[in-house]
């Protein structure tokens, strides 16, 4: 026996070879293409259409990749477009961040919805907040909500609001009007800022069959990048397209834009919205 090698481990051996000579093949195509080509032997023949996406700075700064995605295993997922982190007397605006950076995304959100909406890409919506007793909020986030909101923190109402901070059920806690959604697609709550730990979208996205998820929401460093973590864990194939999302801090953007294009692509990759609509439409979904 190798030395550092644990007995069972002998028995996986056919395994490892078998999903190496994958990663060989894939690999090969890869050097050849520069296209991630959609991993058929692993989730079967594409249902719907394939979808050729050009991803940045991918493997390398400066480089340009693309990446299949099979439409009918693809969900695009909107996180936490709400009030709270867009719009006036919400959340955020009540901690005093610029809500023009956080609102920024509602356009070109709505753009991919309206290219998508009618296609067998699935539409997931996310929205974070609590029970009105509170009785699901950590001490130290409604705590630090109240030192920020100076005085006002989550579960309670600011001067000329519309409702309750972070309150499920309350105005401010729903998604913006521009970007509500419609029948057919689907609405995940979390108490968190993740979702994988904190509510049912694992479980949704395993039902519908989903594979790949196109990401967009607010904010950046905050949820979207916890979610996009987590996904990443879980083997789904992620990307982020940048003018989609946005942060309450620049420098926090780029930085969280730029950590995902790490090693290769540490938490999947980043696309823009033109280029994804423009990767629809070339798969004839529209
Ligand atoms: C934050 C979120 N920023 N949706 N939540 O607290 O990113």
């Amino acid at each position: 026996m190798q030395k550092g090698m644990r007995k069972y481990e002998e028995f996986l051996n056919r395994g490892r070879e078998n999903f190496l000579k994958k990663v060989e093949d894939a690999y090969e195509e890869f050097k050849e293409t520069k296209t991630i080509r959609f991993p058929a032997w692993q989730y079967g023949e594409p249902k719907g259409k394939i979808i050729k996406l050009e991803v940045e700075d991918t493997p390398k700064f400066g480089q340009n990749a693309f990446i299949e995605l099979d439409s009918a295993r693809t969900a695009f997922i909107s996180i936490d477009m709400q009030t709270d982190f867009a719009g006036e007397k919400g959340y955020v605006d009540v901690m005093g961040y610029d809500l023009a950076a956080t609102s920024a995304p509602i356009k070109p959100i709505k753009n991919v919805l309206d290219t998508i909406r009618g296609t067998d890409i699935k539409v997931v919506h996310t929205r974070e907040g609590h029970l009105p007793d509170l009785s699901d909020a950590p001490f130290n986030k409604v705590l630090r909500s109240k030192i920020i909101g100076h005085g006002v923190g989550i579960g309670e109402t600011p001067e000329g609001g519309i409702g309750k901070l972070l309150t499920r059920g309350e105005p401010n806690w729903d998604i913006v009007d521009e970007l509500y959604p419609i029948e057919g697609e689907y609405i995940v709550d979390k108490e968190g800022k993740g979702a994988f730990t904190m509510s049912n979208i694992h479980l949704l996205l395993k039902n519908l069959g989903v594979t790949h998820l196109v990401i967009s929401g607010i904010t950046t460093d905050v949820c979207v990048h916890t979610i996009m973590r987590e996904a990443n864990d879980y083997g789904y194939w992620c990307i982020l397209l940048k003018d989609c999302t946005g942060a309450t801090d620049e420098e926090n953007y780029k930085s969280a834009i730029k950590s995902i294009k790490m090693q290769g692509g540490v938490f999947g990759n980043v696309s823009d919205s033109e280029r994804f609509i423009k990767a629809v439409k070339e798969a004839g979904l529209k």
